[in-house]
């Protein structure tokens, strides 16, 4: 890839607390960077209103009591990165070969702007060019209508799709006959939407935001909401202020958890104060957070015992516990057989730093635990939420007011996609209900995820690739056998907004469908359609495009998939199709009344969906309704993991392996990167950095501000390296590290998954690190 001359890089500590001032020039210069014209400045202010559009940035919700304007850095990025007055047109795409275009930055893809046309891959010319969408849709029925079977294609959804597009896609795809629905949420949040059934019987949070209003504690784990989720910040500022308590764990001190400058609060912004927010730092090594939590758990035990030594109030809920749940003995013999030597050294948390998390829990009459991706993508995700959820039930900590269980999601719809049918492993009762509602079978087979889909592309199964929305070639791991994979396919097709990498390692045949970004107007026979999404906390409400469309030539996603149904089941020799796709495509109450008749929770959809604020979609746990096998809430016990690729790693290369986490800076969203800085982290114009403790640098023998090379340990003989990264002292504890991705996906091996989820394990995978090759220098 081509290095313009870029601004040299800097590192400086960050000083000020998180938003504030920062905030607002940084939203400034980005307006002005993404030449958005000045008409779409009033769609910000609309940003999270009723009627106004949901914020395409994160899943966090939104108060009801809307404020005059949810200001939120981020937000306002995502919202210029698709407002921009920058375009992509078929003269950008005639100037440019594919194979030019490839030595190109993920950070200059994305400068070029919004697609305008949709765009067929000619390979004569090394280039795209403009097709019409009717021959688009007939090329990709054509290519799928040729597979001799259904499994041989996959279709990728990126959780920004709305309900109704996801709905009709999932829809599309199982009368065609597969369940192979890779998706974001593989690489995301599966941790949680596998261990969470097992344990109270839904795979969704229990909490809403009112229950913050009353929470004593918040345990906040692996998540950086300063960056990632900015709103859920004013949230915690507010529990600050009342005095609930605060904990970070995560092996990073994020700045957004220690100092916030609410941009919200005129009286923070002009007295230049700020509130703190965590009361307490826990830094545990990466992965530690297993141990950590058994360990308090096990401490919550032991202060049980010792309350009913002396006759005082129990610690645990006994009454929840009867009456709510199994297992407990089982998990409780394990708690007390587990040593607290081995519980220290896993956790990396020192013995007197999980006693005082323990009284804490004890103490507080309702808790929040939070998470993100600091818990979910490890080879042990899975058990570490149960074990959470455990921690939890002990005292009665579920379906309590201010009190829950708050997976922190990242998509916008991500949750809603795997409402409506996004799902590789469909359970019976779903498609008994489809079928039933369109009068058909559905295919019984799971399908593939996003690993298992790379899998089979590179076993030359999967032909034919479709993504709806995402960056499937730079999100997933193991980057060059990804690309291998995507490069075997004789179909690859993107419905996108803007140009990036997965466009440009395609099929033999290609295809780039521009859409409607969620901020846009979207007409179907000149009346304007709402779509409909579902947040972190099962809040389902309507968003109403406002901007003009960035071309006239644009579709939207539920056109675009209506118009490629109706290609593949209504063009053809067998006639007209019982599901009427352009009746959907042309009005979406339409698709919504057909959510309502094959979705459980979505009675009255049109009708609840019209309040300016929504509805809440029914968690059965946050009732006290246990949806599993026993129908009680279920304790789950975990051995502490021994003969972890980590472990094996260690064993053979001791101190100088190191444990990388690969995470996001405050100016990338995914894989877009929006500009090259860190500011909370104090990183200017550089990308390739890696945060590591000052010993260890020293303990290597490499001084801060050297470059480096990172390679994988691994054994399958395969050599994964990523070149020149910039060494910067940072708070993290030892043998840990951290840089960002979607730089370091190349260093994460495709069968490195978590137990049950097979999610990628983008936060544990076992390095080395080198001196920096010479020719990456420079
Ligand atoms: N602006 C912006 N907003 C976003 C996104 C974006 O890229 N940019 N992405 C969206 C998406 S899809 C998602 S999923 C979310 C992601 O939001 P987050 O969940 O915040 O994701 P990350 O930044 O990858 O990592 C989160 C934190 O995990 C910590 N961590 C790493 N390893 C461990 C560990 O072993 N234990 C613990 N306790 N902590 C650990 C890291 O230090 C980091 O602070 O944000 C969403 N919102
Ligand atoms: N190493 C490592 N890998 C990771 C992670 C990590 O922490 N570390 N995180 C993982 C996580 S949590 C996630 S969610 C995935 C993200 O994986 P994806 O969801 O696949 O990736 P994004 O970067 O969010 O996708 C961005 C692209 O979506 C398109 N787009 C934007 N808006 C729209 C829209 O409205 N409609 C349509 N159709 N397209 C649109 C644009 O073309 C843009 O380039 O990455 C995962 N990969
Ligand atoms: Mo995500």
């Amino acid at each position: 890839m081509s290095k313009k001359a870029s601004p040299v890089a800097k590192i400086e500590p960050y000083t000020h607390p998180a938003a504030g001032w920062g905030a607002l020039k940084s939203v400034t210069v980005n307006l002005i960077k993404e030449r958005v014209p000045g008409a779409h400045y009033r769609a910000l202010l609309r940003q999270n209103q009723p009627n106004g559009f949901d914020c395409p940035g994160c899943a966090w919700p939104d108060r009801k009591h809307a404020s005059t304007f949810e200001f939120c850095e981020n937000g306002v990025k995502a919202v210029a990165a698709e407002a921009t007055g920058k375009r992509a047109t078929p003269a950008f795409f005639e100037a440019h070969s594919v194979t030019a275009l490839l030595e190109q930055s993920d950070y200059e893809l994305e400068q070029h702007g919004r697609l305008t046309d949709p765009m067929i891959y000619d390979a004569e010319t090394d280039r795209y060019r403009p097709i019409d969408w009717d021959d688009a849709f007939k090329l990709i029925a054509r290519h799928l209508r040729a597979l001799p079977d259904p499994n041989q294609a996959a279709f990728y959804t990126s959780g920004r799709a709305s309900n109704e597009a996801a709905f009709l896609y999932q829809l599309l795809v199982r009368r065609y006959g597969t369940n192979n629905f890779p998706d974001c949420s593989n690489m995301c949040h599966e941790a949680t939407s596998r261990g969470l059934p097992a344990t109270v019987g839904v795979g969704k949070g229990t909490v809403t935001l009112e229950d913050f209003e009353t929470a004593d504690a918040i345990f906040v784990f692996g998540q950086n909401p300063a960056t990632n989720h900015p709103r859920m910040l004013s949230e915690l500022r507010e529990c600050a202020k009342r005095g609930a308590a605060i904990v970070s764990i995560n092996p990073l001190k994020e700045r957004g958890m220690e100092r916030f400058a609410d941009p919200q609060s005129p009286l923070e912004m002009l007295t230049m104060s700020s509130t703190r927010i965590a009361g307490r730092f826990v830094q545990p090594t990466v992965g530690g957070d297993f141990a950590l939590i058994k360990g308090i758990a096990k401490r919550v035990l032991e202060l049980d015992d010792d309350a009913r030594a002396i006759g005082s109030a129990r610690v645990l809920d006994v009454a929840f516990i009867d009456a709510h749940t199994s297992g407990f003995d089982t998990f409780a013999a394990d708690l007390r057989a587990e040593s607290w030597a081995a519980l220290v050294a896993e956790s990396g948390v020192p013995y007197e730093q999980i006693d005082d998390l323990a009284g804490l829990y004890a103490r507080s009459e309702r808790v929040i635990v939070t998470w993100g991706m600091g818990l979910t993508q490890h080879k042990h995700s899975v058990a570490t939420v149960q074990l959470l959820s455990n921690l939890m039930m002990m005292r009665g900590n579920i379906g309590k007011e201010g009190a829950g269980l708050c997976p922190v999601r990242g998509h916008s719809n991500v949750q809603g996609n795997r409402t409506v049918g996004i799902e590789e492993k469909p359970t019976p009762a779903f498609l008994d209900r489809l079928g039933r509602a369109f009068d058909f079978e559905p295919p019984r087979r799971h399908g593939y995820d996003v690993v298992e889909t790379i899998e089979a592309m590179l076993e030359g199964h999967i032909r034919v690739f479709i993504g709806l929305g995402g960056n499937f070639a730079m999100a997933t791991p193991d980057t060059p056998r990804t690309w291998e994979g995507l490069r075997r396919c004789a179909l690859t097709v993107h419905i996108t907004t803007k140009l990036n990498r997965s466009h440009l390692i395609h099929g033999r045949d290609a295809l780039i469908l521009p859409t409607l970004g969620r901020t846009e107007i979207d007409l179907q026979n000149g009346v304007s359609q709402g779509v409909t999404v579902e947040d972190s906390m099962s809040m389902v409400h309507m968003s109403y495009g406002m901007n003009q469309p960035a071309s006239p030539n644009l579709l939207s996603e539920p056109a675009i998939v209506a118009r490629m149904g109706h290609a593949l089941f209504s063009d053809g020799e067998d006639g007209v199709d019982s599901v009427d796709w352009l009746g959907y495509g042309a009005g979406y109450s339409r698709i919504r009344d057909a959510i309502e008749a094959s979705i459980a929770g979505f009675d009255d959809y049109n009708a609840r969906v019209a309040h300016p604020r929504g509805f809440h979609l029914r968690v059965a746990s946050r009732e006290r309704e246990w949806l599993t096998p026993s129908g009680k809430a279920t304790f789950i016990a975990h051995a502490l993991p021994s003969d972890t690729p980590i472990q094996r790693a260690r064993a053979r290369h001791g101190r100088r392996l190191m444990t990388l986490m690969t995470t996001r800076s405050h100016d990338q969203y995914n894989t877009t990167i929006y500009a090259l800085s860190d500011r909370y982290r104090g990183v200017y114009n550089e990308r390739r950095v890696l945060f590591i403790h000052p010993d260890d640098i020293r303990m290597l023998g490499f001084e801060a501000g050297q470059r480096v090379d990172l390679e994988t340990v691994w054994d399958d003989g395969v050599e994964r390296r990523a070149h020149g990264f910039l060494l910067v002292e940072y708070d993290i504890p030892r043998g840990c590290i951290g840089a960002y991705y979607p730089e370091t996906n190349p260093l994460v091996p495709l069968d490195s998954v978590g137990d049950v989820c097979n999610t990628p394990t983008s936060k544990s995978v076992p390095v080395l690190i080198h001196r920096a090759a010479q020719s990456a220098l420079g």
